[in-house]
């Protein structure tokens, strides 16, 4: 914390020199669609001295914040400049940054585009009454699909950091694009249901940079009684051990924490949502800026008393975090707070649950209002880390298995039943079980496609063996992103149909191990000897008849 306070005070010096120029800026431009026709024009333009804010690269367009006295000498070389209307309230240089208007218009075209998978609400309403909205992802996206398991993913609970609500749109354009196009998407929104929230406190997010500048808000815009401070800190005001440590009680601190627990419509709002889905499985509720995969408790230092629950957090940090080229942590390491969003989601309703607190690292002066061009590296880091805890919201746990926990053959007369339990399904399409006669080598499909995943517990029972035979099967496992993996044969011999029920039970018995060494030490058993003169003879009496 005392890291924080540092870098506020700095970032506020700084951007105390900067406030005066900002009026300066917008009474001295113009923002202009110029209408370069190739690179070389547009190379020409960018050496002029001011931002390119948006490129269009089909029709070969820029968009930029123009010094007007710099408006003929563009036209002098023949290019078209137009005015443009910029709606966007975004400071200079962070054109590319969703306002909040913004990322309204971004889910709502995502949800006109794509209306067979998705769903746009509002989950409440802001203290100022700006809408809340989500964007829920998934297929049969009317129906509460309660057998799928469920994901939220929510941004902006601070004013200030600006990079999260761009996380949550993109993440949500990859899923909605790569639905039907790229098999791992389309099985998330197949067998998931994830609500996306890009922005928890609108309020405060448009009142960050309402001067045409930043000013460094991470409340949202209470007006607190009593004090003519604003804001309540709505990562303290969570209902989970509300009112403690790393909260403060005055409403002029940055980590005011609200009246009482959840005095706040923001904070309700995620909780009432929250609560109504009993499948939702994980959280991440995204912050900046530190660099860190952050997970509960926030509160104490000791860790989760659950140990598989526990062990889940920090494996799942651990994967994320290497994606991102993080720092993975229990939350109090930071330092410890109350009233945060995921002691809650976790305290109360045992949901797997992150912060993230995104880049820069926390010695990065620009902070919480990084270039625009972070967002290249950041995004689809991002995005490839979340895909993680898509992939293990139906059985968070499950990223502790390397291995499939149980895999074995049981020979009856009639019918081998394989069995296998869930290992590790990261960018799963499913399973295929082969079988061979065994020593062929001869491996063939035991069923058309794929068993699909998503079960947890697999089964399947392959009805046509012949007595006496030996088989081998073969489970695969088929990955979309060259992660298959082929599980070690496991080899099963029938019950031979002798008229010794004795000899044949004993061999039931031998094939449930599914160990070769096992058959091995049975084979050399006396009562096998038996067992194979019965056979001889059988067949010998098969053979003559008599
Ligand atoms: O202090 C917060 O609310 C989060 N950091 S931020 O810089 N985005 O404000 C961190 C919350 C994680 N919880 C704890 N450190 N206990
Ligand atoms: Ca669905
Ligand atoms: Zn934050």
């Amino acid at each position: 914390m005392k890291r924080a306070i540092v870098l506020l005070t700095l970032s506020l010096l700084l951007l105390g020199t900067t406030v005066a120029t900002a009026q300066d800026f917008f009474a001295e431009r113009e923002f202009v669609r110029i209408n370069t026709r190739d690179v070389t024009e547009r190379d020409i333009v960018a050496d002029m001295g001011f931002a390119i804010d948006y490129v269009n690269l089909e029709a070969g367009w820029v968009a930029a914040w123009v010094p007007k006295k710099q408006i003929p000498q563009i036209e002098r070389l023949g290019i078209i400049v137009e005015p443009l209307e910029s709606k966007d309230t975004m400071p200079p240089n962070y054109g590319p940054y969703h306002d909040y208007q913004e990322q309204v218009e971004a889910v709502q075209e995502m949800a006109a585009t794509y209306p067979e998978i998705t769903d746009l609400y509002t989950i409440g309403q802001s203290i100022g009454g700006q809408d809340l909205w989500c964007l829920k992802i998934s297929d049969n996206p009317l129906q509460d699909e309660l057998d799928e398991s469920a994901i939220i993913v929510v941004a902006l609970h601070h004013a200030r950091e600006i990079l999260t609500p761009e996380m949550a749109l993109y993440a949500a354009q990859q899923l909605v694009e790569g639905y039907g196009v790229d098999e791992e998407i389309t099985y998330y929104v197949e067998n998931r249901e994830i609500f996306v929230i890009p922005t928890l406190n609108p309020d405060g997010g448009e009142y960050d940079h309402a001067t045409g500048n930043f000013r460094m808000w991470r409340k949202n815009r209470r007006v607190n009684e009593g004090s003519s401070c604003r804001g309540v800190d709505l990562n303290r005001n969570y209902g989970y051990l509300w009112g403690g440590v790393g909260s403060s009680a005055s409403p002029c601190a940055d980590t005011y924490r609200g009246a009482e627990a959840f005095s706040e419509p923001e904070s309700r709002a995620l909780r009432d949502f929250t609560r109504a889905h009993e499948n939702v499985r994980t959280l991440l509720t995204l912050h900046t800026h530190a660099k860190l995969v952050l997970y509960p408790w926030g509160n104490q230092s000791q860790h989760i008393d659950d140990q598989i629950d526990f062990l889940t957090h920090k494996t799942m940090a651990e994967y994320m975090a290497s994606i991102l080229k993080y720092s993975p942590g229990q939350a109090s390491s930071l330092y410890r707070t109350t009233g945060d969003t995921t002691d809650w989601s976790y305290g109360e309703l045992g949901i797997v649950s992150f912060t993230w607190e995104m880049a820069p690292s926390q010695y990065d002066i620009t902070g919480f209002y990084p270039p625009p061009s972070i967002m290249e590296t950041e995004l689809p880091r991002g995005w490839n880390a979340l895909r993680i805890m898509l992939n293990y919201t139906r059985e968070p746990s499950l990223i502790l298995a390397t291995d499939p926990w149980k895999l074995t053959a049981e020979a009856t007369e009639d019918a081998v039943t394989v069995e296998w339990a869930t290992l590790v399904e990261t960018n799963a399409k499913g399973y295929k079980l082969l079988r061979a006669d065994e020593g062929s080598g001869n491996f063939e499909p035991l069923h058309d496609g794929l068993i699909q995943t998503d079960k947890g517990d697999y089964l399947f029972v392959d009805e046509n063996v012949e007595p006496g035979a030996s088989y081998e099967y073969l489970l695969t496992f088929k990955g979309t992103n060259n992660n298959d993996v082929e599980f070690d044969p496991i080899a099963v011999t029938i019950p031979g149909s002798t008229d010794d029920d004795v000899s044949d039970d004993d061999a039931i018995d031998d094939d449930t191990a599914a160990d070769d060494d096992t058959a091995g030490d049975d084979d050399a058993a006396g009562n096998d000897d038996a067992d194979a003169d019965d056979d001889d003879d059988d067949d010998d009496d098969g053979g003559c008849g008599c």
